[in-house]
């Protein structure tokens, strides 16, 4: 029986490590110029997000998280930083030469997000 239990425990730790480090449930691949991005109960929707590299893009955040934490994000491997106002959209205009992964996040860097440029 305890081969059995050991067996279930490493099931078990498989899928918590998928679950918090493998799994990217919300990645979003747009060929649209125009993305939107929720900014609601904590996070960014969606916080993955596949662009073309050299291609002109528009990040539309749309915050309707009322915590003052939310209220600006920034892209700090870009040099973006922008205020977002309660329920009134914000575009971030990118257009990005290299390949690679830009975070953005609030000031405190407590709500994240990952462009993937390709
Ligand atoms: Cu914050």
């Amino acid at each position: 029986m305890v081969w059995l239990v050991n067996i279930a425990g490493i099931v078990l730790l498989i899928f918590i490590i998928w679950w918090f480090w493998l799994s990217r449930p919300d990645i979003v691949r747009s060929s649209s110029s125009i993305i939107n991005i929720k900014v609601a109960d904590g996070k960014y929707v969606p916080a993955y997000i596949e662009i073309a590299k050299g291609k002109e893009v528009t990040l539309r955040f749309q915050r309707t998280d009322p915590s003052p934490c939310a209220e600006i994000v920034r892209f700090d491997d870009l040099g973006v930083r922008m205020e977002l106002p309660l329920n009134e959209p914000r575009d971030v205009h990118l257009c990005i030469e290299s390949a690679g992964q830009y975070g953005f996040s609030c000031d405190m860097k407590m709500y994240q997000g990952t462009l993937i440029v390709k």
